[in-house]
């Protein structure tokens, strides 16, 4: 019996003493990371006035060019549908960068265009009736819009060399753009760097009624256009925030849900900025 006892106190002790020495192990490999929720470094970032907190800013990046570029810190993706695939990207640009981009424009505005489905021509049309201009090569070798086309590129994750030239788009009160698809129904437009794939749409002004950019295969739900409630999904235009989604399926095929289109603006002046991406380089 007592040999018993003695026995079990001292599997018990050692269980004791091999956990204890495990999780003070576990303890000094966290704390050597600096991610270990008791290390000084966690603390110093999380805790402020006795609550956890995330660290305010971008306190791991600081002076690091890349971060400063990529935002990180700022942007918060937000998945709106994954068919047709729809991505908000809340506080895509600074607004800073927004006006930038309107000032670049601004003298340079003329009718939209849209390309005609036989000929692949630029033509004028009542589908789209929105003013607007495509960025300059020496528009593009400024580095705010360097660092706008790498984060692009980054987000999407298609190289900036496959990016159409940044279009910047003003749209006044009633003026729309009717559901379309982003890609080519023609051969001629295929020849400089294959299909669009995918679109990023920046949103560069704020206090719009209306000018939503409206999704009509977009889920069974309902959602605002231009003063209506209709069938699909939308998204409100907010300055800074910036919509990317996919002509292509997961399938690598033309995703005829991705159907889309620019509500009527009932009041107020829309901005926006809109990039298109290729399967391959585009010059
Ligand atoms: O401005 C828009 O919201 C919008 C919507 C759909 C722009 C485009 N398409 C486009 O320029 O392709
Ligand atoms: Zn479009």
């Amino acid at each position: 019996m007592k040999f018993i006892f003695g026995l079990l106190s001292f599997v018990t002790i050692g269980l004791i003493i091999g956990s204890v020495s495990q999780l003070t192990l576990l303890r000094q490999l966290e704390d050597s990371h600096g991610t270990g929720t008791k290390s000084p470094r966690f603390r110093r970032l999380h805790q402020r006035d006795g609550f956890l907190q995330l660290p305010r800013g971008i306190p791991f990046w600081k002076n690091d060019r890349e971060a400063e570029i990529l935002r990180l810190g700022y942007i918060k993706p937000e998945v709106l549908s994954w068919s047709p695939r729809i991505i908000l990207l809340r506080n895509f640009l600074s607004m800073e960068e927004c006006e930038y981009l309107k000032a670049i424009g601004h003298p340079h505005l003329r009718n939209s265009q849209v390309v005609e489905r036989e000929t692949g021509k630029s033509i004028k049309s009542n589908v789209r009736t929105s003013y607007g201009m495509f960025l300059s090569s020496e528009d593009r070798k400024h580095p705010m819009v360097q660092a706008i086309e790498k984060r692009i590129s980054i987000y999407a994750q298609i190289p900036t060399e496959n990016g159409e030239p940044i279009q910047i788009l003003r749209y006044e009160k009633n003026q729309y753009y009717a559901p379309h698809h982003d890609y080519f129904a023609d051969t001629y437009n295929l020849k400089n760097g294959g299909q669009r794939i995918a679109t990023v749409l920046m949103y560069l002004s704020d206090n719009v009624e209306g000018g939503e950019t409206y999704f009509p295969k977009g889920g069974s739900g309902e959602c605002n256009c231009g003063g209506k409630i209709v069938k699909g999904l939308s998204v409100k235009p907010t300055k800074g925030n910036a919509v990317l989604f996919w002509s292509m399926g997961l399938n690598g095929q033309a995703d005829p849900n991705a159907l889309h289109g620019a509500c009527e603006v009932l009041s107020g002046k829309k901005w926006a900025a809109v990039k298109w991406m290729r399967q391959g380089p585009h010059v």
